[in-house]
């Protein structure tokens, strides 16, 4: 049979295309597709996506925050959030291609039911006094800027006995797991868990060098539940105090899991940035999409050429691959973060980059 060439005429060509379309055609009745036809957009030469810069602010959602708080109650919404959306991919309940971000709502008075999941989660309390949240029967206080645990299948409520409402930025791997398609939840009949274990009471046992004696050697996950930002804030000054200082993150630090030093859970890593007065940041780029929570102060980050100007408990996100550089102003500021750089790694697949 001839084989059309590049040289052939334009009616060929099209006899061709022709021949080609009425070929996928019959072949997609056997549930078999051209790779040639889809190769360039599978692999490409750098990393593509859907995920846009965004920002977040707290002001903005505070308000509608608490408008919620008069629409429906913890008890029916189960978890009374907020989603954070990514603008590029409406609809889907992600602010990364793998992280889910939503801001939480707990009134006082109010509890948030005891359920499990496959998916791991992470707070990092924004604003209010007198929540707490209780996992694996650690009750732990909230207070602002804790950064607070719930690995992949503990059981987790939340309650506020306090007189304020409370709010935190909550991050789960939802879109990973949902992506390997293995996803568990359940529910309790009570809708307490029993809390057996006082607030602090994992990191004064794994997180002030010391283990108890026989604690596992091997563990994918942090035993600590909640990592203090009154036990953490003060470390960053050590560091800016010895000039410590990464000429992209400023005095960073990683929240460690105590056992081996890894991160905090496999598919989620987090870190606590003081970027000082007068910070100009270079620029970075790595493959984990990072969501950022402001702690303290005001800056700006120039994400892929666009500046995002930020204060007190706003969140933005940066996409995978792009470009970013915090730039700070006349007051010191603190930036929490946290993306799945734990899962990439253990892939083999995470990179960095200026
Ligand atoms: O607090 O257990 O934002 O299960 C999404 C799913 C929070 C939670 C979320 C959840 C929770």
């Amino acid at each position: 049979m001839a084989v059309a060439t590049a040289e052939a005429t334009p009616g060929a060509k099209h006899n061709l295309q022709l021949a080609r379309q009425a070929y996928y055609d019959k072949i997609s009745g056997y549930h078999l597709a051209p790779l040639w036809e889809v190769l360039k957009d599978l692999v490409t030469k750098e990393p593509r996506t859907t995920i846009v810069p965004a920002l977040w602010k707290f002001p903005e959602i505070e308000k509608l925050m608490l408008e919620a708080g008069d629409v429906i109650t913890a008890e029916e919404a189960e978890r009374r959030v907020l989603v954070l959306e990514n603008p590029g991919e409406p609809g889907k309940a992600r602010i990364t291609n793998t992280l889910f971000a939503g801001v939480q709502l707990i009134m006082p008075g109010e509890i948030a039911d005891v359920h499990r999941h496959v998916a791991s989660a992470i707070r990092f309390v924004l604003k209010g006094k007198g929540a707490y949240t209780a996992v694996e029967g650690e009750k732990s206080n909230m207070e602002h800027g804790d950064f607070i645990i719930t690995a992949n299948w503990a059981p987790h409520d939340h309650g506020n006995p306090g007189k304020e409402p409370v709010m935190w930025l909550d991050v789960l791997d939802m879109p990973t797991i949902n992506h390997f398609q293995t996803s568990f939840a359940e529910h309790f009949t009570e809708k307490m868990q029993n809390v057996n274990h006082e607030n602090g009471d994992s990191f004064e046992r794994y997180a002030t060098g010391v283990l108890p004696d026989g604690a596992p050697v091997h563990l994918n996950r942090s035993p600590v539940i909640n990592y203090p930002y009154a036990k953490m804030r003060p470390i960053l000054e050590r560091l800016r105090k010895t000039g410590d200082l990464d000429k992209r993150f400023g005095a960073r630090v990683r929240y460690a899991n105590p056992i081996n030093g890894g991160p905090v859970l496999p598919t989620m890593g987090a870190n606590l940035s003081l970027l000082p007065a007068g910070f100009k940041g270079e620029p970075y780029r790595s493959t984990d999409g990072t969501v950022f929570a402001v702690a303290e102060g005001k800056g700006t980050t120039i994400i892929d050429g666009k500046p995002f100007e930020w204060g007190v408990n706003d969140v933005f996100v940066v996409p995978p691959w792009q470009r970013y550089q915090h730039n700070i102003g006349s007051e010191d500021a603190v930036l929490f973060s946290i993306s799945d750089k734990p899962a990439q790694e253990a892939l083999g697949i995470w990179r960095e980059g200026q």
